[in-house]
């Protein structure tokens, strides 16, 4: 659809749905009277802006439904977000809200290549977790072959890739690091050994040098895949072009602010991501922020849609970490590691204070190849490694190299970070 008619239709859809939130929700209501502002005040879509914020704190303070627009009767699904930063939420969706969103999955999967004669490994998770129903009702959905398999026993998960022929999986970057690692240990090359071809990765933040390092081993190519519970689930994945995710333009308005006066950025600055959803109705979301930090840009994409395209997340404005008064992102320290050869594909960050400075200590696996016995080789390496980090980051970190294999390994999200300073 040329650019022109989507905002029309966008416009429309916004129209629509503050008219029904004013009206049907009281919520909805009290939060544009608090703010000042009227459906009618809407009169371009630019005016969105006059619309107040939504934070995760609104599911929160309402849990576990009391902002839903729909009533129970019409729910057909709930999900519930683990809750890891405090009280879980619930989203409920509506029969439109499901084909909606398995739409919106189906687009994503067709174009990164996937469709009939493909087999999808969902090793995601299943159940209140969004990752893996949202996807396996994408793929079936445009007649690619679903194997459920959900995380864990992942010995398992090799031998089934194996002997189905699985050409495309959707799980975490660490996780799928995890599976070629134990698929090594079993003799197995997932390049050589398997028809796997694509990864559909996300749910967590993973840095450019991390996909190379991913596509160059396993002999697939990864796709980022973007979402969170509130606005469904998965959601915007990336097309061929691999340059950003697209965010379905029908379904959403995606605006990048200043997290700090809140103004709208352009296209290219880094800034914090705010989504309307614009179509949905047992829990409608506007202007969400939901905390993730990005950029995006308005090229009409080499793929032809039109949809924006967002970029790579750098990570959320509550996983910054600031270190002595400089911020740091655990995505940062992943982009230098992975860039070093010598460095193997897991770390951890550990942040203390020593009086009152503030000290990080990063752990880095290094590769068998490169572990030698002479600790003038280790010592290079490790110089080279805090080097490369405090360039990066523009302030100094601690390095420790650990043996191969001696870091957790994660099944679903990592964890890389812990900052002892909040405990
Ligand atoms: O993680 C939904 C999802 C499932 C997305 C499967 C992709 C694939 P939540 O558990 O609500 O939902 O977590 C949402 O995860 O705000 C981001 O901080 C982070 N996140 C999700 N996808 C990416 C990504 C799912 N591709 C939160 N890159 C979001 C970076 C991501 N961060």
């Amino acid at each position: 659809m040329p650019r022109d008619d989507i905002r029309k239709l966008q416009y429309r859809l916004l129209k629509t749905l503050v008219y029904r939130l004013y009206s049907f929700s009281p919520f909805y209501h009290d939060r544009m009277r608090a703010a000042g502002v009227h459906p009618d005040d809407i009169r371009t879509l630019g005016d969105i802006r006059r619309l107040p914020f939504m934070v995760k704190n609104d599911l929160r303070d309402n849990y576990p439904d009391r902002i839903f627009v729909a009533g129970q009767e019409d729910l057909v699904r709930y999900h519930v977000s683990s809750g890891t930063t405090g009280k879980p939420t619930v989203v409920g969706y509506t029969q439109n809200d499901l084909n909606n969103w398995t739409a919106s999955l189906a687009r994503g999967l067709s174009s990164c290549g996937l469709g009939r004669g493909d087999v999808l490994q969902v090793s995601y998770g299943y159940g209140l977790f969004t990752g893996g129903l949202g996807l396996h009702y994408g793929a079936e959905r445009i007649g690619t072959t679903v194997l459920p398999t959900s995380v864990g026993n992942t010995e398992r998960q090799i031998e089934l890739m194996q002997d189905l022929h699985t050409t495309a999986i959707a799980c975490t970057p660490s996780y799928l690091l995890h599976i070629g690692e134990v698929a090594e240990k079993m003799g197995i090359s997932i390049k050589n050994d398997t028809n796997l071809r694509i990864g559909i990765l996300g749910a967590e933040p993973w840095s450019e040098t991390m996909k190379t390092r991913i596509e160059e081993w396993l002999g697939i190519k990864a796709y980022n895949i973007y979402g969170t519970s509130e606005l469904s689930g998965p959601m915007f994945c990336e097309c061929t072009e691999q340059k950003g995710f697209h965010v379905w333009a029908d379904l959403a308005y995606v605006e990048i602010l200043d997290p700090g006066s809140g103004e709208q950025l352009p296209p290219g600055e880094q800034g914090e991501m705010v989504i309307t959803m614009l179509q949905k109705e047992a829990l409608p979301m506007i202007r969400f922020r939901i905390g993730d930090i990005t950029s995006y840009d308005d090229e009409v994409c080499g793929c032809g849609r039109t949809h924006p395209r967002v970029h790579r997340i750098s990570g959320r404005v509550d996983d910054m970490l600031i270190i002595r008064g400089i911020n740091v992102f655990p995505s940062q320290i992943e982009y230098a590691l992975m860039a070093i050869p010598e460095v193997g594909q897991h770390f951890m960050i550990e942040v203390d204070r020593k009086g009152a400075l503030d000290d990080m200590l990063v752990k880095v696996e290094v590769r068998k190849e490169a572990f030698s016995d002479k600790i003038t080789d280790l010592m290079a390496i490790r110089k080279n490694v805090e080097h490369r980090l405090r360039n990066t980051l523009n302030v100094a970190v601690n390095v420790e190299l650990v043996d191969p294999g001696s870091l957790p390994r994660f099944e679903g999200k990592a964890k890389r970070v812990i900052d002892r300073r909040k405990i």
